[in-house]
């Protein structure tokens, strides 16, 4: 699963991609690769399970994001368009702060930019692949879809806004349309306006594509990145922030991948494992080990709170909390599993 960081060339991708790994920024105009970074995904329960338990090793769940390389010109280029096809999900840094210049940022103009321009390629695929099947006896079942899909971007929206039954999205699944991805707004601001609330025309703009907003600021969060923990702590105090915004955002792309998290928690390890939501105990318990997988009796399930208020698993089952749940149970976000399995 891949997260691409995409925008305007100056909203502040690599600021916040900087932010996000770790990873040093690279000099402007440097980074003609694209750049891959592994996130671990903040989780106060896994925090709150490892008080318990003081386990040998906490483990997060990961995500990837990747700095897209090129686009150096003005605006999306083709290039850029093309980095974002085998991506799962993109998020749009939006420039909201005045650039080195000093001229103003006009961060509507760069979602809706950007919204035109996914849109355009998108189109362009569906236009010629319909004119292919025009000919073909066998398009007749696939033409009336892209016909939709057409419609609908030719009205200026998005292919994740119409409702497409599973059936319909495998159809297309192979055409990778950018504006199918999930997509994330990250409002990049200046230093001065990370606690003001985002501008009215921006936040309707979300809204009416049905995107979440994340406002940080890609420099804030920086420096923030480069602190002692000890300093971080009395920084944030000063913000009036309880966390850098940079756990919000990676929480919300997390989501923006539809995955949950199932929960593993004992004296070796305390761990959050990611999951695509809707996934039933036997799979789920395969991201473990496949041999739990193939010898799947049962797993005993407790939710997160419960086993934190309760103190231990023997407590959970006295007070009825522990579940048995079989083959056909759906793990949900913040389940706290074990499995019973044949060897
Ligand atoms: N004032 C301010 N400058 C920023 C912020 N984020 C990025 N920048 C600056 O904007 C310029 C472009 O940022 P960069 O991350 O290279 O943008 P990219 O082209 O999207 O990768 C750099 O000079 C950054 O230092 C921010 O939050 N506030
Ligand atoms: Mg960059």
């Amino acid at each position: 699963m891949k997260i691409g960081l995409v925008g305007y060339p100056g909203a502040g991708k690599s600021t916040v991609f900087g932010a996000l790994t770790g990873l040093a920024v690279e000099a402007r105009g440097a980074g003609d690769k694209a750049r891959l970074g592994v996130v671990k995904v903040p989780d106060a329960r896994v925090d709150a399970l490892a008080k318990l338990y003081s386990p040998k090793k906490k483990t997060y769940a990961e995500i990837a994001f990747t700095d897209l390389a090129g686009g150096h010109g003005e605006g999306v280029d083709r290039g850029v368009l093309n980095a974002m096809r085998p991506l799962d999900a993109l998020c749009q840094v939006v420039r909201a702060f005045p650039d080195a210049a000093g001229e103003a940022p006009d961060a509507l103009a760069e979602i809706t930019g950007l919204a035109t321009e996914t849109i355009l390629a998108d189109l362009e695929i569906i236009e010629s692949r319909m004119k292919k099947l025009a000919k073909d006896p066998a398009g007749k079942v696939e033409l009336p879809l892209l016909e939709r899909l057409k419609n609908t971007l030719e009205s200026e929206q998005a292919i994740r806004e119409l409702e497409l039954s599973s059936e319909e999205r495998k159809a297309i699944a192979g055409y990778t349309f950018l504006t199918q991805k999930p997509l994330l707004l990250v409002l990049n601001v200046g230093e001065g306006d990370v606690s003001k609330p985002p501008a009215e025309d921006v936040v309707a703009a979300a809204r009416a594509r049905g995107l979440g907003l994340v406002v940080l600021s890609g420099a804030v969060e920086m420096d923030i990145a480069q602190m002692a923990e000890s300093e971080q702590a009395d920084f944030l105090a000063s913000l009036d922030l309880s966390e850098p915004a940079k756990n919000r955002f990676i929480r919300a792309a997390y989501e923006l991948l539809d995955l949950i998290s199932m929960l593993t928690a004992g004296p070796d390890e305390c761990r959050a494992w990611p999951v695509p939501r809707g996934t039933p105990a036997p799979r789920a318990a395969g991201k473990i080990h496949s041999d739990i997988e193939r010898g799947f009796i049962r797993a005993e399930v407790v939710a997160w709170q419960d086993l934190v208020e309760l103190g231990s698993e023997a407590s959970c089952r006295d007070a009825g909390k522990l579940r048995v749940e079989g083959k056909s149970y759906v793990i949900q976000d913040g389940d706290v599993v074990n499995f019973r399995f044949n060897v």
